[in-house]
């Protein structure tokens, strides 16, 4: 039987640290839904869709992955595409609260979807999306953190060189 994980985030954008976990994750499952929550109230820096094109765009190598958007809740995302899994990531202790109630209000609503954390790479600890967008708004370095196509995007969005 295929064994299915869901992948869900913001990735406004997405960094090294999300491709880390979304890496791992192929490993293990046969397949990844990568899902991009579509949440009108909280406007991004880049539309769903751009971050759509830009997930895609840096997980090609990946036979196993599909990027969609999804509405609404997690959890009925996850029942519609009959996911055994969501996947996580865990940065630093700072995550763990959030993590905690992300994962016990996900298991009463549906307590058949286990919820997993990944360890990232250490070299990714320190990476979030907002960090990546406050440095390349100011011209900072960011090619350790994002991959090429992401910087490009970044760089044209705060149209700097
Ligand atoms: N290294 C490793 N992992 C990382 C790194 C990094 N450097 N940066 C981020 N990650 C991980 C995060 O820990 C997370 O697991 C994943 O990558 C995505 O991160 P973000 O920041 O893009 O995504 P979030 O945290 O904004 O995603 C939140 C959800 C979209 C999952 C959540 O809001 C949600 O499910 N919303 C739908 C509504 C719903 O169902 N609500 C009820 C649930 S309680």
């Amino acid at each position: 039987e295929n064994k299915i994980a869901v992948v869900p985030g913001s990735f406004d954008p997405i960094t090294y640290g999300h491709l880390d976990i979304i890496e791992r994750a192929c490993k293990i499952f046969d397949k990844v839904y990568v899902s991009v929550l579509r949440n009108s109230s909280k406007k991004g820096l880049f539309s769903p869709e751009e971050r759509i094109e830009l997930i895609s765009g840096v997980t090609k190598h990946l036979d196993n992955v599909e990027v969609v958007q999804f509405d609404g809740l997690l959890i009925d995302f996850c029942q519609q595409v009959e996911a055994d899994a969501i996947i996580r990531g865990l940065r630093a202790v700072s995550d763990f609260e959030y993590e905690m109630q992300l994962t016990s209000m996900n298991r009463k609503l549906d307590s058949q979807i286990e919820t997993m954390y990944i360890m990232t790479n250490n070299n990714y600890s320190f990476i979030s999306s907002s960090i990546v967008k406050e440095v390349a708004k100011y011209g900072g370095k960011i090619e350790d953190i994002v991959p090429p196509l992401i910087e490009d995007a970044l760089k044209e969005k705060f149209k700097v060189q």
